[in-house]
């Protein structure tokens, strides 16, 4: 390895906490470069269960470079909690950097957040309200915090006092919500600003030295390539670039640093929020996923939506990440069913459409084409290597393969770290 972009190839959740966990043991850097805390990564070790939502996951080895990318938003007061939670666990977070450049999740966009959810009424995004939207519209709309701004108190009071006054005029007067007040914010910024200090850092000086020196360095991406901005769902989206381009924005590095892409597919598909989902299953095999799968959002708990493997998205997040390879998970939960489904294109109107639409209203009309194969029903969660897997797991594995149009290099049959077959 040397250096590989992870991401979602679906609507997040696909298990690439657990995957970057992984792959982390042989990487010496593991960079977050896009999302917030509105990410839920979850990393199994033995019997002990981390949720991570901002520190890469490659935190739980010792002696890695952990990096928070400028691509990231960051709400210091999970940020802080997540690192005293870890330092309870026994887990150092000395070796964590975070760039300067990254923006600052502030108050008002929670409020924010939940007051233009609120008046959106049922066309509502079903966001996590963690203020992401928000504070990405400040980064765009030039007036956001940056963590280089955090930590100079004089540099804080003044910008904060102008976007204090900005956004307690639209929070009160266009959505009759609650304004924040600029000293409770100010002095309570200050303090988690004296906690970070230390970590800040120049990311793009570290993270190139670090390829210069022939390191091996892990991107984590978050949520997934149908959340993405610019290529997912929309609007029906988070306010971020998931997908694997932005890994070189997030981080500070050109993309010809990049070596190989990697894809977490789940086995089967869940998205979490509103918005479009062409294999969605509103029955007892989608009760079965979610059950068996535990599928509830790792940061608002949420129960997730559940439906059939969708080719059409899989060959789609190969073609816009560039993918060399994907990472299958959650094959065991699907150990058990009779007849598994695999969707290879959107019936829509006659035709059949093999690549994915940018019309919710021409997605919205689509309706899936299935192959159906014979299911397995023995437990796969020891299978160690891919001879051990059921003959109809290993062939539904063959037919993803094909359908999405990449090999696969590793399979997930479990939540731990050991549970997990390398083919490539
Ligand atoms: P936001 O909060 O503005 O980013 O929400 C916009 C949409 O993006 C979705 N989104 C997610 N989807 C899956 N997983 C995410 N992380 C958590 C998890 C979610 C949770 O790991 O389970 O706990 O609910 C995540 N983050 C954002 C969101 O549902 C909206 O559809
Ligand atoms: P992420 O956001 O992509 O990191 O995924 P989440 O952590 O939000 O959700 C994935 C869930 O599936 C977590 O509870 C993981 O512990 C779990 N998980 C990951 N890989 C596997 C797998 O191969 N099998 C099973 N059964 N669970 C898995
Ligand atoms: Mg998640």
């Amino acid at each position: 390895m040397s250096t590989v972009v992870l991401i979602g190839t679906q609507w997040g959740d696909e298990g690439k906490g657990k995957v970057t966990d992984f792959l982390a043991e042989k990487a010496d850097v593991i960079v977050r470069y896009q999302g917030g805390n509105n990410a839920g990564h979850t990393v199994v070790v033995d019997d002990k269960v981390y949720k991570l939502h901002l520190i890469p996951s490659g935190i739980l080895y010792r002696d890695k470079t952990c990096i928070i990318g400028s691509g990231v938003v960051i709400d210091p007061a999970v940020l802080i909690k997540e690192l005293e939670t870890l330092e309870s666990n026994g887990i150092s977070a000395a070796n964590l950097k975070i760039s300067q450049q990254a923006h600052v999740i502030f108050p008002y966009h929670q409020l924010q957040d939940q007051a233009e959810e609120a008046s959106k009424g049922k066309n509502k995004i079903g966001t996590t309200s963690r203020g992401i939207g928000p504070a990405y519209m400040d980064k765009s709309a030039r007036i956001g915090i940056r963590m280089i701004d955090l930590i100079d108190p004089d540099e804080l009071a003044v910008l904060l006092e102008r976007n204090v006054e900005i956004k307690n005029r639209m929070l009160t007067r266009v959505y009759d919500s609650e304004g924040v007040d600029y000293k409770t914010v100010l002095e309570t910024y200050k303090g988690y600003a004296d906690t970070l200090r230390k970590y800040v850092a120049d990311v793009p000086v570290i993270v190139n030295d670090a390829i210069k020196q022939g390191k091996s360095i892990l991107f984590e991406g978050a949520q997934g390539t149908l959340l993405d901005i610019d290529y997912g769902t929309y609007p029906f989206v988070t306010s971020s670039n998931p997908t694997a381009g932005a890994a070189c924005i997030g981080a500070g590095i050109g993309p010809t640093k990049i070596d190989r892409v990697l894809g977490v597919v789940k086995a089967y598909t869940t998205r979490v929020g509103e918005g479009p989902f062409p294999t969605e299953l509103n029955d007892e095999v989608g009760v079965f996923m979610r059950d068996k799968g535990g599928e509830y959002g790792t940061t608002t708990g949420r129960p997730r939506r559940c439906g059939w493997f969708d080719g059409v998205i899989a060959r789609y997040a190969v073609r816009i990440n560039g993918l060399d390879y994907l990472a299958i998970t959650k094959l065991d939960v699907l150990s058990g069913l009779d007849k598994v489904r695999i969707c290879t294109g959107y019936r829509y109107r006659g035709d059949v459409l093999t690549d994915f639409p940018a019309s919710l209203k021409v997605l919205g009309e689509c309706v899936p084409v299935y192959e159906e194969m014979p299911g397995w029903q023995e437990d796969i969660t020891t299978a160690g290597k891919l001879e051990d897997l059921p003959i109809n797991a290993r062939k539904y594995l063959e037919r993803i393969s094909e359908v999405a149009g990449a090999p696969i290099a590793l399979i997930g049959v479990g939540s731990k770290r050991t549970q997990t077959i390398l083919t490539a």
